[in-house]
């Protein structure tokens, strides 16, 4: 059975959860914290979670577990058929990692663990996740999923990176991104209502 590893309150470890419950495939659950040790490394060669454990060995990097998990064809498909569809799912999923995930994450460690973070940081991520979310308003499709009518991996990168960014935005950068933005907002509230989003709050919450 698949092994996943990682621990509740990471979103990247929530996205893998709630993408293998939606896809109906069995896996374990194994609490993992990032590490630099060598065993650790040897898992997951950056020393993050989540790290997938298959038959075959490890697989680290969010994108790259989804990638895995379509290509075995097992369970609901997370993404379409179509290559350029795909494609547009991939590109969703990048930009939000990317523009709107990890310009919010070079706050965390003032926004959730206490710490300080430069104002020169606080600028930066300001100034990239402004245009983070002013792509995703253009590049989402919102009807009703981010890449359009069916649920994808890019809605699982889309809740479990905004809601932290919203957080981050509103707690250090006097920013509010969910405003003009209702179908963000809309659609996050909705995916939450799924059984598999609950299923991720109640292990994060216990
Ligand atoms: N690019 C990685 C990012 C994963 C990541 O940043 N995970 C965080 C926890 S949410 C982590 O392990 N942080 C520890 C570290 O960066 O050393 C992925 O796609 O999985």
């Amino acid at each position: 059975m698949l092994k996943l590893y990682g621990f509740p309150l990471s979103n990247y470890y929530n996205m893998i959860k709630i993408a293998l419950l939606e896809k109906g495939i069995e896996f374990e659950l194994v609490d993992a914290h990032p590490s630099q040790d060598d065993d650790y490394l040897s898992h997951s060669p950056m020393g993050k979670v989540p790290y997938l454990e298959i038959p075959e060995g490890f697989l680290s990097e969010t994108n790259v577990i989804c990638e895995y998990l379509e290509d075995t064809g097992e369970g609901v498909a997370l993404l379409p058929i179509d290559p350029y569809e795909r494609a547009k799912v991939r590109e969703l999923m990048k930009e939000i990692e990317l523009y709107i995930e990890l310009p919010a994450r070079s706050c965390y460690a003032e926004a959730f663990f206490g710490g300080t973070v430069s104002e020169a940081v606080k600028v930066k991520a300001k100034t990239d996740l402004s245009k983070g979310i002013a792509g995703l308003k253009r590049n989402g499709k919102f009807a009703p999923y981010v890449a359009g009518s069916e649920l994808t991996y890019a809605d699982f990168f889309f809740m479990y990176s905004l809601n932290l960014a919203g957080i981050v935005a509103k707690k250090l950068l006097d920013m509010d991104i969910y405003s003009d933005f209702g179908e963000a907002k809309d659609l996050i509230a909705s995916l939450n209502e799924r059984e598999s989003a609950r299923q991720v709050s109640a292990d994060q919450k216990a």
